[in-house]
């Protein structure tokens, strides 16, 4: 946690000269090669990106929801692909054995994901379980003092390069739902875990993601995380209400990227006799992509400050996400029109973000499951 105002200032200043001096100025080339370069990535590591949300205990930054909020705008500022290389350690790939793993698991795990040595990965989604996800169809049975994984995992996010997977498998046959659903930690390079091959994809070129199959594999008891049975789809789902907070925070950055993209071509940009910024009509499209990012950042900070006084935000998160993954999407596609028949160019940033930001509407819970999720809170407040 930041003590005090002037060492966040630093910190986001840092992070901030960081995007602009070296981030932005690499993005053609990610998504050119479909890869973050090395020296970048040792960059990151030696700024301390990689345990931004790992408590300080286990060597991580260990910064609040709203500090990590502040952090996400301004990591946002840039290619998705940056900050997903480095968002599954400060987030889905970490906060299980954060929440619920034993202090065996913290000490083992938490130290190398927060200095980037080992990359988390996050095993939910399978073939056939996406958003229903308490449908868990990979097992895990238990044979003498070790679990036998079976199944695929699908889409899984840092997967070609993670050192170790979060996964989340049916250890009770006769349960169907979440009960019977318990989390892992799985080290890669352990006998019976493959890899399929790298997904191509509509956008953030430069954030890789593939399968992840497990064929009897092996591990030991101690890979239960917490060591409980049962638990692991609540994990996940505390897991989810944290990364789901952060991600609005990155579509708000992205968000304002966009905006200055478009303000500062519709400042150059004549049509008519004077420049584009000078027509209301792109003015208007200015002010309602300005309004949109700025709700959102509202929205981001306020459910942010509420979880750090440790209330429940369960709603807000998935508010939070459901209004800054929509407008991020609408403020692309005014970002695009701004830029007439030049923001369907690749060598215009919007065009790659246009296509980038499509994801966020879908990856940690579509905005159809946001909705489910709040209108089954306000239900449940309403009846008790
Ligand atoms: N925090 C803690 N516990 C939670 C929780 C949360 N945010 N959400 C649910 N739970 C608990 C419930 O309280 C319930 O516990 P009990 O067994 O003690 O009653 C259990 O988890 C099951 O919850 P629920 O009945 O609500 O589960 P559903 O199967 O109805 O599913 C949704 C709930 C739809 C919200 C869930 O499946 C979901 O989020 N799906 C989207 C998955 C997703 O985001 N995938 C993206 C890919 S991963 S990057």
């Amino acid at each position: 946690m930041i003590r005090d105002q002037e060492t966040l200032n630093q910190l986001l200043d840092t992070i901030s000269r960081f995007v602009r001096e070296r981030l932005v100025p690499a993005e053609q080339t990610v998504a050119e090669e479909n890869a973050i370069p090395e020296d970048i990535l040792a960059e990151m590591k030696a700024l301390g990106l990689f345990g931004l949300t790992i408590p300080e205990e286990y060597d991580g930054l260990g910064l609040t929801m709203e500090e990590e909020v502040l952090v996400a705008i301004e990591l946002g500022r840039t290619s998705p692909a940056f900050r997903s290389v480095m968002g599954t350690n400060n987030g889905i790939g970490s906060a299980a054995i954060i929440f619920d793993g034993t202090e065996e698991q913290k000490q083992k795990y938490l130290p190398k994901y927060a200095s980037g040595e080992l990359i988390g990965a996050f095993c939910l989604t399978e073939p056939d379980v996406g958003s229903d996800a308490a449908g868990v169809k990979t097992t895990a049975r238990r044979d003498g003092d070790h679990y036998i994984i079976n199944g695929t995992k699908r889409f899984i996010t840092n997967g070609p390069t993670a050192g170790t997977f979060t996964v989340m498998a049916r250890t009770n046959s006769e349960i169907k739902g979440a009960r019977g659903v318990s989390a892992f930690v799985v080290e890669a390079g352990t006998p019976g875990i493959s890899l399929g091959p790298k997904d191509k994809k509509m956008g953030q070129a430069g954030s890789l993601t593939c399968d992840v199959i497990f064929e009897d594999c092996r591990v030991p008891l101690t890979s239960l995380i917490g060591g409980k049975e049962g638990e692991g789809f609540i994990t996940a789902m505390k897991v989810l209400d944290r990364g789901r907070l952060h991600i609005s925070a990155v579509c708000v950055g992205v968000a304002e990227r966009l905006m200055a993209e478009s303000l500062s071509y519709a400042a150059e940009r004549r049509q008519f006799g004077k420049p584009i910024v000078e027509h209301q009509l792109i003015q208007a499209m200015l002010a309602d992509s300005k309004t949109e990012a700025y709700a959102a950042r509202c929205m981001a900070l306020d459910a942010a400050r509420k979880r750090d006084m440790g209330q429940d935000t369960n709603t807000e998160a998935s508010c939070s996400k459901l209004f800054a993954s929509e407008m991020v999407g609408r403020v692309a596609d005014r970002a695009v029109q701004i830029h007439g028949g030049a923001g369907y160019m690749s060598e215009y940033a919007v065009e790659r973000f246009y296509r980038d930001v499509r994801l966020f509407r879908i990856y940690e819970g579509t905005s159809e499951i946001q909705r489910i999720v709040i209108a089954r809170n306000m239900l449940n407040e309403y009846l008790n």
